[in-house]
């Protein structure tokens, strides 16, 4: 239904799939919801395709979709990230009152949203960055949103996102992050998450396929199983309806027919990058990046598989196959545990170097329905939280704790198989090493700082007494101290 004549509450820019997904969302969730895309066929696709689903107000200007919000008005942009974004905050904050709300639903990087933020409010409105996951499907029927910004625009915002978003146990998956930029940066490392849990995924198939010799039906069945376990999660869910499928035209399975090269679209890459400028060891999320980078440099790739580099002994499995998988499935569980816990270690430094007082607990909350990353696990990292707010890291929980003395010597087993088998398997192996790093009580990191104090005088701490040292490495090797 249309009503040029009714206020909307609220309204969405740029109506391309999330775009229109979002309004009917809004629209069969009781809102009146204004819509307006750049091109008016979309519009008109919309209301024609979907008019009847509820209340929607469509305009033609970006001047008659303000006026057709009611005060104060609310406006969410759901346009290609970056430039057009820029262009349409722009075009609405012109049109705009202050006191009224623009939210950027796209993904935008989060240093993006806090020059966003600075600019809109310097011209009398509110600017609300939210992360919205959960694709298409999740936009339309209940995504997980993670709105930053003002805290008194969420006051005005929570009830029209809350009657929009996933809900799990009575819960809404919605809640305010922090300022600013804060809720793109945790939807950013959600998205690195993301990469990890399906690059684990990705090297437990591998080992299963090519290490155990099984065929795409028989490990979804595996699959299947696992996800009535501790691994029970909406992406090994779609994973044994992806191996299971066949291809329609050849009838072979499907994931024999799809180029083994993976796309990305950056927010994982933001989320390593992020790691890195923050200091934080974001190992699986990183080397997920890496896999899927590797996995598309097709030329490299040919010219190593023409026999050109040697394989060294590869041995046979020598393990019973039934046991294999069962290794196979702990190590996924810990190389799992691995990521999240470096995820939450990435949003705890960006929360302390921006300032956003972020609550692990709030994701761990809200991140159960609506989104990629939905699992049965997330109950779990919010009792650790709730157990602990200031967990040092999530796997030092005592529940996680336990978990890892059942985990750590299959995963330990699979990957001296991986490496065996001569498969790979960056994120199970890069993991166990980081799990070793943080446990060992010394680290060649002495050695390092060796080195450099031989080659740069940069110094070194001792482990009896305080103060800086320097060796005069090229002198008589003489200790001095420099504070
Ligand atoms: P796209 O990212 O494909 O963007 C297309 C939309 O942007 C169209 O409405 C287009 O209008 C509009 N647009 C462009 Br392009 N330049 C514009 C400009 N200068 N001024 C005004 N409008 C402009 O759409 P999408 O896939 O629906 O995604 C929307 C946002 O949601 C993106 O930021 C994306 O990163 C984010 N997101 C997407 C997903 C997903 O699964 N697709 C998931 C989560 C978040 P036109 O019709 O006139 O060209």
């Amino acid at each position: 239904m249309t009503d040029k004549n009714e206020l909307a509450q609220i309204g969405v820019v740029g109506l391309a799939v999330m775009g229109s997904n979002l309004a009917r969302n809004f629209a069969r969730n009781g809102n009146t919801v204004a819509v307006y895309n750049r091109s008016p066929e979309k519009t008109h696709a919309l209301i024609e395709a979907h008019g009847e689903e509820g209340n929607f107000v469509p305009s033609e200007t970006i001047e008659d979709f303000v006026a057709s919000l009611e005060r104060p008005r609310k406006a969410i942009i759901m346009v290609k990230a970056g430039k057009a974004t820029d262009a349409v905050i722009d075009q609405l904050a012109e049109a705009m009152d202050d006191g009224d709300i623009i939210i950027d639903g796209g993904n935008a990087l989060f240093t993006d949203t806090i020059r966003r933020e600075k600019d809109v409010a310097a011209r009398g409105k509110h600017f609300v960055g939210a992360g919205i996951s959960g694709g298409e499907e999740g936009a339309l029927n209940g995504p997980a949103i993670m709105p930053g910004g003002p805290k008194e625009s969420w006051e005005t915002l929570g009830p029209i996102l809350e009657s929009i978003a996933a809900n799990v146990d009575g819960t809404p998956c919605v809640t305010h992050i922090g300022a600013d930029g804060a809720g793109h940066f945790v939807k950013m490392v959600h998205n690195g998450i993301e990469y990890a849990d399906m690059q684990v995924i990705g090297e437990a198939y591998q080992l299963l396929r090519y290490g155990a010799g099984m065929e795409p039906a028989e490990i979804a069945e595996v699959f299947r199983e696992w996800n009535s376990g501790d691994l029970d999660s909406y992406l090994i869910e779609i994973t044994a309806e992806v191996l299971a499928q066949k291809d329609p035209e050849t009838g072979a399975p499907l994931v024999d027919i799809i180029v083994d090269a993976a796309g990305q679209k950056g927010t994982g890459r933001w989320t390593a990058i992020n790691g890195l400028e923050l200091g934080v060891p974001i190992t699986g999320i990183a080397e997920s990046v890496f896999a899927r980078a590797l996995s598309s440099s097709t030329a490299q790739r040919s010219a190593a598989q023409e026999g050109q580099l040697p394989a060294g002994a590869i041995k046979a499995l020598d393990v019973d196959k039934a046991e294999f998988i069962e290794d196979v499935r702990r190590a996924l569980y810990a190389a799992k545990l691995i990521a999240y816990s470096q995820g939450f270690d990435e949003i705890k430094a960006g929360s302390e170097e921006f300032g956003w007082d972020v609550d692990p607990r709030d994701l761990a909350t809200i991140w159960r329905g609506g989104c990629i990353i939905r699992a049965k696990f997330l109950d779990r990292i919010r009792a650790a939280y709730d157990n602990n707010a200031d967990l040092p890291a999530l796997i030092l929980d005592p529940y996680f704790k336990g978990e890892l003395e059942d985990l750590i010597d299959p995963w330990r087993r699979v990957v001296v198989a991986a490496t065996q088998l001569g498969l790979p398997a960056p994120v199970f192996a890069s993991s166990l090493s980081y799990y070793d790093s943080l446990r060992a009580e010394r680290l060649p990191a002495a050695l390092i700082q060796g080195q450099r104090d031989f080659f740069g005088a940069h110094t070194f701490k001792r482990t009896d007494k305080p103060g800086t040292f320097h060796i005069e490495w090229s002198g008589d090797r003489s200790l001095t101290q420099t504070d």
